[in-house]
């Protein structure tokens, strides 16, 4: 089974509430990052956590390890269950979240890969696996790697084994859900569901990958 995870790129607590509301009965997480958070504030997060889903705080730490750590903290706390931090930075930023979120019980994904073009230019190919080797070393529980490109994400598996993989890219970024999901443990979905006329309906149509 693969998850559906929404990517709540709203800006107002109200889009949030809503578009949470009627999708949760779809979803198996939510990731939240800048645009809601500096949009309606971290209370955001204990609000959305109340639909009982897990979520994940998307804000790709990129920091020396003890501002990593103080981020990571500031996450748990206000009620993520799983932080993504850049992978870039090197093991010690890396093993920082990875430690402080396994504090807290819960979980960290390091992005290996981005979804879009410019990811090219320096984060592709070597360096992502790279990245990916690192993050098994760290003990992260998993990366981040693009439904762009299905062929990348093949090749970081076999880098990665059994952790986990959670992918964006598919629908707006151009990427193929059915193409994808086979391949990875987690789809992120964010504007073809919440720009969708009927959000809980577009949420619906992905539920083919859950089972
Ligand atoms: O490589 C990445 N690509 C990507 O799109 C890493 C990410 N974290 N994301 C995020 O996934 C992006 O910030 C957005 O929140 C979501 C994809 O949204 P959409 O393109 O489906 O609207």
């Amino acid at each position: 089974m693969t998850e559906l995870i929404l990517a709540l790129d709203v800006l107002t607590r109200e889009e949030a509430v809503y578009i949470a509301d009627k999708t949760a009965p779809y979803l198996d997480a939510i990731k939240i990052g800048y645009p809601l958070v500096l949009g309606a504030g971290m209370k955001i997060v204990h609000e959305i956590a109340g639909l009982g889903l897990p979520l994940i705080a998307d804000f790709k730490v990129a920091d020396i390890p003890n501002t990593n750590k103080l981020i990571t903290e500031h996450a748990f706390q206000a009620g993520f269950s799983a932080i993504i931090a850049q992978g870039f930075t090197g093991s010690d930023s890396v093993e920082a979240c990875v430690e402080t979120a396994h504090d807290y019980g819960g979980s960290c994904y390091v992005v290996s890969e981005m979804s879009h073009p410019g990811a090219l230019e320096f984060l592709s190919g070597e360096n992502a696996a790279r990245i990916a080797k690192m993050a098994v070393e760290c003990g992260a529980d998993g990366i981040i790697a693009p439904a762009t490109r299905p062929e990348r994400v093949k090749a970081l598996r076999e880098i990665i084994g059994s952790k986990k993989i959670l992918s964006p890219g598919v629908g707006a970024q151009g990427g193929d859900a059915k193409e994808i999901a086979p391949l990875i443990d987690g789809m992120i979905v964010g504007r073809s569901i919440y720009n969708a006329e009927d959000p809980a309906k577009a949420a619906e149509e992905y539920s083919f990958i859950r089972r």
